[in-house]
């Protein structure tokens, strides 16, 4: 019997049947049709978080050698690692979309892809270690929880498995706050100017909000997206607020107030300019970052070629 969806021509019966899976939530895996426009989208995400987890992977190096003990050395090396394997997990998600890697890290190097406002601030001192791990992973689990029920399925199951790693990064950067403010003035000095440095820039993180965020429409419609910009904002800064008052920080912002009718904070203005010159190239290291990236890239060549050659041999046996 024909339905009304087969009397349409193939591509829009195509169309209405995507609509139709992602509406009712079901999952898109790489061979299944999609339009044009659904995979760009997933492209431009998926590689721009990817490179995040990379590039993310510079603030916290540079504390590796000065960590405070040895155990603060091996915890941060294994998280280090742990963001390197993100970058890898997503970039290979991505790849199933039909860009290679090298064109991803290609757009990265040329600035036509973005990669996360936060890892364009310097990490200063130790506090800084705790503070990205605490409020910088705590941002991003916020989203990534969300993004495990996204509609594409290899993209949801990086999140999933990234989660896992993300809760003890969260975990990690909250005990070395907690140490500091146990210590001496110095220390919880020291752990405040981290918090004062750090808390804006990780609200940035979520986005502009909703009412100025050009890709949530296409998102919500093909549920890329579970929930907006703004919502997990704010389950983020009701969820740090009680972490931050519970070891003795104080959270820089004058107009942060409970809000009882909404049962959440409300919060000062965020600094849009800040985070428009940042995204857009002009933060305090963006030209450190990616330059040390582009540099290392290159140094690690002989590497891929190695790797390549390896494969055409083993496929000439
Ligand atoms: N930074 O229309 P929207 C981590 C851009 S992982 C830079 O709202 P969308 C782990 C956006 O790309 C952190 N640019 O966009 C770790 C767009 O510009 P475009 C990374 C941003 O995509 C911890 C424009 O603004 N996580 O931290 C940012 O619907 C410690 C308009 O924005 C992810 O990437 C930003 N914060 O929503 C690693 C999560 N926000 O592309 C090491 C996945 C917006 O047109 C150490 N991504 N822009 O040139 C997402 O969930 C979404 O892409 C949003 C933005 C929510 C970030």
């Amino acid at each position: 019997m024909e339905t009304a969806q087969s009397t349409l021509p193939k591509e829009e019966m195509l169309l209405a049947k995507f609509e139709e899976k992602t509406a009712a939530g079901e999952a898109i895996e790489p061979r299944d049709w999609m339009p044009e426009a659904y995979r760009k989208h997933l492209i431009r995400q998926m590689s721009q978080h990817a490179h995040s987890e990379v590039i993310g992977m510079q603030p916290e190096g540079n504390w590796v050698t000065r960590a405070p003990s040895l155990r603060a050395r091996q915890i941060l090396l294994a998280k280090i690692q742990d963001e390197g394997g993100h970058g890898l997990y997503l970039y290979s998600a991505a790849e199933t979309l039909g860009i290679t890697r090298d064109e991803m890290i290609q757009q990265l190097h040329s600035g036509k892809a973005k990669y996360s406002n936060i890892f364009n601030y310097p990490s200063l001192t130790w506090a800084d270690i705790g503070a990205i791990g605490w409020l910088v992973d705590g941002a991003a689990i916020v989203n990534q929880v969300s993004l495990q029920r996204t509609s594409y399925a290899p993209y949801s199951r990086a999140m999933v498995r990234i989660c896992k790693e993300e809760s003890f990064h969260q975990r990690q950067g909250y005990e070395i706050m907690a140490t500091m403010m146990k210590g001496t003035a110095e220390q919880r000095e020291m752990a405040q100017d981290a918090m004062n440095r750090w808390w804006w820039p990780s609200l940035m993180m979520f986005g502009p909000h909703d009412t100025d965020s050009p890709h949530s429409a296409d998102a919500f419609r093909w549920k890329i997206k579970r929930h907006t910009n703004d919502e997990l904002r704010q389950k983020f800064i009701d969820k740090t607020v009680q972490q931050a008052e519970l070891i003795g920080l104080t959270v820089p912002d004058k107009d942060l107030r409970w809000n009882e009718a909404k049962q959440g904070y409300d919060y000062g203005k965020i600094d849009w300019e800040e985070f428009n010159r940042v995204i857009n190239g002009h933060g305090p290291c963006n030209k450190q970052r990616l330059s040390h990236h582009i540099r290392v890239h290159n140094e690690g060549a002989w590497v891929r070629e190695a790797a390549e050659a390896y494969k055409q041999k083993q496929k000439n046996n």
